[in-house]
């Protein structure tokens, strides 16, 4: 059983004017594509074919062997995440369990914001902001390249993929309008609750 890229969970135009149909058909069907076939070149006829992409990512990581392998299977969990941090109507100030937490562990949703635009922007090169969970606490960290909380101890809740090819074409050099339009327009509070309680 190989990897395979799944459904984008909305029409390509779903995220328009935010993200233009173009850039997510490239993002989802040209990069993410990509990253599934090059994880599955790399697993055929290894002790790997059969597992999953968690556990691809689990076993590779930290292995100077493996990194090709660990880069690609990383980078397919990332963007199967990202999709579904963001959704039409989307973004604005947290809803639900979330939101109270968010107060507890930042002081404030406003503080929380300027955290992870912060580690948006700051992200040098390529890579990703996230919202995680550590031992229970809430934290925003940053991963460079494919570099993803899973590979930490983290448990992953909300992303934002800081690529250029995530944003170029609608923004180009613009990164902090485009992390400021995915928290104030795409953010889905929802798959983030899901995630606290999963
Ligand atoms: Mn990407």
């Amino acid at each position: 059983m190989s990897l395979e890229l799944p459904t984008l969970p909305y029409e390509a135009t779903a995220l328009e004017p935010h993200i233009s149909a173009n850039t997510l058909s490239f993002h989802h069907g040209k990069h993410h594509q990509a990253y599934v076939n090059n994880a599955n070149n790399l697993i055929k006829g290894t002790d790997l074919e059969n597992a999953t992409v968690e556990q691809i990512i689990k076993t590779t990581a930290g292995d100077a062997q493996k990194v090709g392998l660990f880069n690609n299977a990383a980078q397919v969990w990332n963007h199967s995440f990202y999709w579904n941090c963001m959704q039409p109507n989307g973004g604005g100030v947290a809803t639900g369990a979330i939101a109270q937490k968010i107060d507890e562990d930042f002081g404030s949703f406003d503080a929380f914001v300027t955290e992870f635009k912060n580690a948006a922007a700051t992200q040098f090169g390529s890579g990703w902001a996230w919202l995680v969970l550590d031992g229970g606490k809430l934290k925003v960290v940053k991963t460079a390249n494919a570099d993803t909380p899973l590979a930490h101890g983290f448990k992953a809740l909300l992303t934002v993929d800081v690529w250029e090819h995530a944003y170029y074409l609608d923004y180009q050099n613009r990164r902090p309008d485009y992390v400021d339009t995915f928290l104030n327009h795409l953010v889905n509070w929802d798959f983030v609750n899901a995630n606290l309680v999963a």
